[in-house]
């Protein structure tokens, strides 16, 4: 049966590279429907059982821009098998907070933890393993536009993709809310592969996507609730930022070392 793995990262973490390097010449370029953005398909291996789909690079799911919008509609409504998340090994404070994000959703996921050369040669030291632990997902160290750790990544498609085990714990009076949001949300019918607690979270973020999704298909006594619970956490968006970026710091603290002693990176 084929499989989808959708390819996200923010941009030049070397998403065309990877993309390249799995899928060869079996691939097929359009765009997103009703927009000029470029859409890219290919099968991994050629043996039609990975499809990849390149989503657009981007920083967040906040589906402020068109970019973001496509990406997070694609996830939520086409609930890939797989999120490859690729992320830029030198720049992994910004790279993480959108992982975090992406491995709230609850599907299975891998992330490539690419750039290791650029960031080897500033003197960083990555350790992997403490990284896969606090995410809960396989991490793969690579080089993506040399080939390097494309065959421990091609393994880890066939036996590697999990549901994170990480869970963020926010602040009081967002955990009160997603709380009272999640019976409600059963009740309105959600079920999804996605994890409600992620859809409660969005919700209180107030993420366009995700509200508009919400509103079309919850009946108007249980949305009321809803809305009266997102009213009530003034400014959840900036305290579930906050709280993310927190746990991204702590993580980076303990994982990311500028000395140069004996790498870690590739054990
Ligand atoms: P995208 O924007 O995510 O599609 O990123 P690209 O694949 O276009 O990569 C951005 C730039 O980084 C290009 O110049 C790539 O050749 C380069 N690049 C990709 N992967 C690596 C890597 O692992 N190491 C280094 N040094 N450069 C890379
Ligand atoms: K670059
Ligand atoms: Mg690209």
């Amino acid at each position: 049966m084929t499989q989808t793995i959708a390819l996200v990262g923010n941009p030049n973490a070397g998403k065309t590279s990877l993309f390249n390097i799995l899928t060869g010449t079996r691939q097929y370029v359009g765009n997103w429907a009703g927009v000029t953005v470029e859409r890219k398909e290919g099968w991994v291996k050629g043996d039609k059982k990975w499809k990849m789909v390149d989503l657009p690079g981007i920083y967040s799911l906040s589906a402020q821009t068109l970019e973001e919008k496509i990406a997070l509609s694609f996830i939520l409504g086409d609930e890939p098998d797989v999120l490859l998340n690729i992320i830029d090994a030198s720049n992994l404070e910004r790279n993480l907070y959108f992982t975090v994000q992406l491995l709230e959703t609850g599907l299975p996921a891998i992330v490539s933890l690419n750039m290791i050369d650029v960031a080897e040669g500033r003197g960083l030291t990555i350790d992997k393993d403490y990284l896969e632990k606090a995410l809960g997902v396989p991490v793969v160290p690579m080089v993506a536009r040399k080939g390097k750790g494309k065959s421990t990544l091609l393994k880890r498609f066939d036996n590697g993709a999990r549901r994170a085990s990480l869970k963020i714990s926010y602040p009081d009076n967002i955990e009160q809310g997603l709380a009272s949001l999640l019976p409600l949300l059963n009740e309105a019918g959600w079920t999804s592969t996605i994890d409600t607690r992620w859809l409660a979270l969005m919700w209180l973020e107030g993420n366009e996507s995700v509200s508009t999704m919400v509103n079309e298909k919850t009946e108007r006594t249980i949305l009321e609730k809803m809305n009266e619970i997102r009213k009530a956490i003034p400014s959840a968006d900036n305290q579930i930022r906050q709280a993310r970026y927190e746990w991204v710091e702590r993580i980076l603290s303990e994982s990311v070392s500028k000395e140069r002693e004996e790498s870690k990176t590739w054990s």
